[in-house]
């Protein structure tokens, strides 16, 4: 398999390789990892970032100095491997006094604690560096219809954000938001459950161009969406500021296996976006591209840098079939008789308004309505030569 370079741009999470394997049903199966070490076995793999959560780093309600000791040790850790950190993300759902939300708890009190975490938690993001903050909001959400105003929730989401966004605004930092959508887990219901939800979110911003996405592969497939058909839409928008990729089978909890070990011809098509952007000159991805997943929990710690590993390998694997599919004369061939470039072209003239249209009789009166519609697509032919690329029969 490929070997990964800083060039790829792979990052992961302190908290994806550092996950010790506790659920719902059982204890962890694996010691904790120091972040130090993590640092030196991401940046030994070929990686070229790691990201965090606040309580990742420092555990929380840590003392000041203990904290700075922390900092200070992981910052060494970067400056000896030359890692970056491209994102912070901030922790509201661990702690209980979340348990109804940060931003968005019933409990005044809590949402403005919450603002004070994320606002330390920025000026830390800046001070390494960071150009994204992500937020997923796992426990802004509920199980109880009549115990949530979801109205005034999205009102005191929009109210944190917004300041967040001024915040950052105002002491000059080069660091713009990403929202990550979930649709359940650990809440009932969690707001702003998928890439849909979340990009009409942003439009009622005070500062919309600050905020974008950070849409995982499983969040979007654990509600029965196609990941890659909200990748488009978020890069079409100009709102694709980053990413979390990983695998997941189909609607059910959230899987976080490795990427590609779930909807492998998602995670193709995916790959293709990204590298290649649409084939009607639609932009592609030069972003992070970060894991967030979970080493199982069935795994030792051999396994876990094992999975980091794959991850990337996967990643790197799928972009040369990608490639190669590209550069398949026979695919460009199938590609024309789809018709997939000709979605392109605008469906109106140059110049053209709803007056030539209707004196177009080829568009209509003389249009051939049973011809074209007996006429099929080849979508299927295109789609076994792309399996074929995949399994590397081509
Ligand atoms: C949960 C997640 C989160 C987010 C993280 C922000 C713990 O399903 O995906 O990981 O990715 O909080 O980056
Ligand atoms: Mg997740
Ligand atoms: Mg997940
Ligand atoms: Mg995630």
């Amino acid at each position: 398999a490929p070997r990964p370079t800083p060039a790829d741009k792979f990052s992961f999470g302190l908290w994806t390789v550092g996950w010790q394997g506790r659920d719902p049903f059982g204890h962890a199966t694996r010691a904790a990892l120091d972040p130090v070490e993590s640092v030196h076995r991401l940046a030994e793999l070929g990686a070229y970032g790691v990201t965090f959560h606040d309580d990742d780093l420092v555990p929380f309600g840590a003392d000041a100095a203990t904290r700075d000791a922390q900092i200070a040790r992981f910052r060494k850790a970067l400056d000896e491997t030359g890692l970056v950190v491209p994102m912070v993300t901030t922790d509201l759902f661990q702690q209980p006094v979340f348990k109804d939300g940060g931003f968005t708890s019933n409990d005044r009190d809590v949402r403005r604690y919450a603002l004070r975490k994320v606002l330390r938690n920025i000026d830390l993001a800046a001070e390494l560096g960071a150009k994204t903050f992500v937020m997923w909001g796992g426990r802004e959400g509920g199980e109880y219809d009549v115990a949530k105003d979801v109205q005034a929730a999205l009102e005191r989401y929009r109210e944190a954000v917004d300041l967040l966004c001024q915040y950052v605004i105002d002491r000059g930092y080069d660091l713009r938001f990403a929202l990550e959508p979930k649709p359940n887990e650990p809440r009932g219901d969690i707001l702003l459950p998928t890439v849909g939800h979340a990009l009409a979110f942003i439009s009622t911003l005070a500062h919309p161009e600050r905020v974008g996405l950070n849409p995982e592969v499983g969040h979007e497939q654990m509600a029965g969406l196609n990941f890659v058909h909200g990748i488009a839409q978020a890069l079409w928008q100009g709102k694709l500021f980053h990413i979390d990729l990983n695998g997941q089978r189909g609607v059910k909890y959230d899987q976080d296996l490795v990427f590609g070990h779930g909807d492998l011809l998602n995670a193709f098509a995916l790959v293709d976006l990204l590298e290649h952007g649409g084939t009607a000159g639609g932009p592609g991805y030069d972003g992070p591209r970060h894991f967030d997943y979970k080493p199982s929990r069935t795994e030792d710690v051999d396994g876990v840098w094992a999975s980091a590993a794959a991850n990337m390998s996967t990643y790197l694997l799928l972009k040369e079939r990608a490639a190669a599919f590209r550069a398949d004369p026979e695919v460009a061939e199938a590609l024309a008789a789809s018709k997939v470039a000709e979605l392109g072209v605008p469906t109106l003239g140059e110049g053209e308004g709803y007056t030539e249209l209707l004196a177009d009789t080829s568009a209509f009166e003389e249009f051939d309505v049973d011809a074209v519609a007996a006429r099929g697509f080849g979508f299927v032919r295109l789609n076994q030569l792309a399996v074929e690329h995949l399994l590397g029969a081509r």
